[in-house]
């Protein structure tokens, strides 16, 4: 069985970027649920106490009733957490040797910024957008709904969730300026520990 991970910070501590209610709905009510479905379709099979990285690694090899309901649910899960873990109030600047990797692979910071920042505005799924790692090289890639890129074998090592409920009740239309002050609240020690691990 899976439990929804407490956050490690308050709810209204992202402000004023992501305001707390937005957070406490996306947590408490989105992540939840995709945590109960996931429980539901893994109860009383052998898959119940399985880590979440082996039931995704193994989705071939589940019964097709559960199938569809363990990768949607179990990605959502992934994901969710994920984009939490990458948050922290007051932000975190890169380390000196991450803004090394980032210049080598975008030119500048800011270069890596405005390609994000454009990838993710004009992500027309309901999806996320990420920096990947592949063959040690970085790159800005949009999914769909709950895919991840490592369902393409490219490790993230920054997600940004663009689907509504992680923004619409404080930005509405303005999708750009959530994409902007997210990056107010980057845990970059986090994304730097993705790219190492
Ligand atoms: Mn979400």
């Amino acid at each position: 069985m899976f439990t929804l991970p407490d956050l490690s910070y308050a709810y209204d501590a992202l402000e004023p970027y992501i305001d707390g209610q937005t957070m406490e709905i996306h947590h408490s009510k989105h992540h939840q649920w995709y945590v109960d479905k996931l429980n539901a379709a893994i109860k009383d099979t052998e898959r119940e106490e399985k880590p979440l990285e082996e039931l995704l690694q193994s989705l071939a090899l589940l019964p097709k009733e559960i199938k569809t309901a363990v990768q949607n649910n179990g990605w959502w899960h992934r994901n969710h957490s994920l984009f939490r873990e990458s948050m922290i109030p007051g932000g975190k600047e890169p380390s000196e040797n991450m803004t090394k990797i980032i210049e080598e692979n975008f030119w500048s910071i800011e270069k890596c910024k405005e390609t994000f920042a454009q990838s993710a505005a004009t992500n027309f799924w309901s999806g996320r957008t990420w920096i990947i790692k592949e063959h040690d090289e970085l790159k800005i890639v949009n999914t769909a709904n709950q895919n991840n890129p490592l369902m393409n074998h490219q490790k993230a090592i920054l997600g940004l969730d663009v689907r509504e409920h992680a923004y619409y009740l404080k930005y509405q239309n303005r999708r750009p300026d959530y994409i902007q002050n997210r990056r107010n609240i980057i845990n970059r020690d986090k994304v730097e520990e993705l790219y190492n691990k």
